[in-house]
């Protein structure tokens, strides 16, 4: 490892790239709004396929809507290096998450370029369509379409407007049955390893003082939908000793779910989104409630063993206002190990760079868990200040992108002749 150039980013370049796809946002929010199929993403995209082009790549959009970048390697023939990340957001999120995997690579492209380094394997850059959770309760859907794991049943899914995830991606210009057809073609195009560079999102690198971290695993999401009967009565003559309030419930649920991930013995989280109830009047006793949860966690037995629990508190506290409860549960994705070998490189890479590294488990989920369903893989952190990300206050230094561009390019050259 120690032999390879290790490259020194242009910073300024790396800047002048983040602030002009900053510059690509819904203007009628705070922070950074780009979520998927919306004008902005369609017109960030533009924006970094031109990008990928200047870097050299030859660009196109697969069937599933991803944006690839290819560089070629000596032999075309060699399974392929993967990289890349997204770079649609969250409402209202920031301005790195996904985005430093994309312009990042980008960079490693450009300065493998200016070194005349030329890799035995193609490389290819990806920027994968809808990374963050959307309307049908779906993230990573590019790299979820490439792993062969987005279904015709998910294509059928309507948000609340009652419009198709299929008629999304038409007005997006993709062909439904197309992005159905893209898993096989992508796989049989032979992948050697996959890895991705990416803010950690968390707290921990900063409070360490460590400049990567090298994930471990990636946690498993599980996702709860509980709706709430009770009995909708006028608010002003029903007695409080003879009510079945559904919203009630539903907020002791709220309560129960944070109680959960606060009790999580290991890396566990557990979080409630939204409480809707109905009629919303402020004169009736609410009949009708809906909570919307989720739970993370690497380690799946706690995971199990909490659902188990929560599904009984929710159910026990509901009786307790003679209100019935349905809870509908989902998997986002299960837990993903990263490969001990592409590891093991990126911690080599950061040692041949002469920067301090952990390892570290991941509690976001990423593109990865999904490329790992097709070749080993492996994610680089780089550190968020005060460890806060989905929100406009997301950031991390260049000088820190600029560590991490250095660890993914060293990690990249090596991975090359594993
Ligand atoms: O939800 C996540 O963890 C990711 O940021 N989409
Ligand atoms: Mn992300
Ligand atoms: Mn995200
Ligand atoms: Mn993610």
């Amino acid at each position: 490892m120690a032999d390879f150039a290790v490259l020194d980013p242009v910073t300024e370049r790396v800047r002048q790239d983040f602030a002009a796809l900053a510059e690509i946002r819904d203007p009628d929010t705070d922070g950074w709004t780009r979520t998927v199929f919306s004008e902005p993403y369609r017109a960030s995209r533009d924006w970094v396929r031109r990008r990928m082009a200047d870097a050299g790549l030859t660009v196109h959009a697969d069937g599933a809507g991803n944006l690839v970048g290819v560089l070629p390697g000596r032999d075309p023939a060699a399974p392929a290096l993967v990289t890349g990340s997204h770079t649609d957001t969250v409402a209202a999120g920031g301005r790195f998450d996904g985005v430093v995997g994309v312009l990042g690579s980008l960079e490693v492209v450009r300065q493998l370029a200016e070194h005349d380094l030329r890799l035995d394997r193609d490389l290819l850059v990806i920027d994968f369509l809808g990374e963050e959770s959307n309307d049908y309760g779906l993230s990573c859907l590019g790299s979820r379409s490439l792993a062969g794991e987005l279904t015709a049943e998910h294509l059928d899914r309507r948000d609340l407007h009652g419009v198709s995830l299929a008629e999304r991606y038409r007005g997006f210009g993709l062909d439904p049955s197309e992005v159905l057809a893209s898993a096989g073609r992508f796989a049989r195009r032979g992948l050697h390893r996959y890895v991705e560079l990416h803010i950690e999102q968390g707290p921990v690198l900063e409070d360490r003082g460590v400049s990567i971290g090298v994930v471990t695993a990636i946690a498993a999401i599980r996702r709860l939908v509980a709706s709430f009967a009770g009995r909708p009565d006028h608010a002003g003559t029903r007695p409080m000793g003879d009510r079945a309030d559904a919203l009630v419930a539903a907020a002791e649920a709220v309560l129960a779910v944070r109680q959960e991930g606060c009790g999580a013995p290991v890396h566990g989280v557990a979080t409630t989104s939204r409480i809707e109830s109905e009629p919303g009047s402020p004169n009736v006793v609410p009949g009708l409630a809906r909570m919307y949860a989720e739970m993370r966690s690497v380690d799946d037995g706690w995971l199990t063993e909490a659902q188990r629990r929560l599904a009984a508190e929710i159910g026990h506290r509901a009786a307790d206002h003679g209100v019935t409860v349905d809870l509908t549960w989902s998997s986002d994705n299960e837990r993903v190990s990263a490969s001990p070998d592409v590891h093991e490189v990126i911690g080599r890479a950061a040692d041949a760079v002469g920067v301090s590294w952990e390892p570290v488990p991941s509690g976001a989920t990423h593109d990865a868990v999904h490329l790992a369903r097709l070749c080993p893989m492996g994610m680089i952190f780089v550190p968020s200040r005060g460890g806060r990300s989905h929100c406009p206050d997301e950031w991390t230094d260049p000088a820190d992108i600029a560590i991490g561009i250095r660890v993914h390019a060293a990690t990249l050259l090596e991975l090359d002749r594993l």
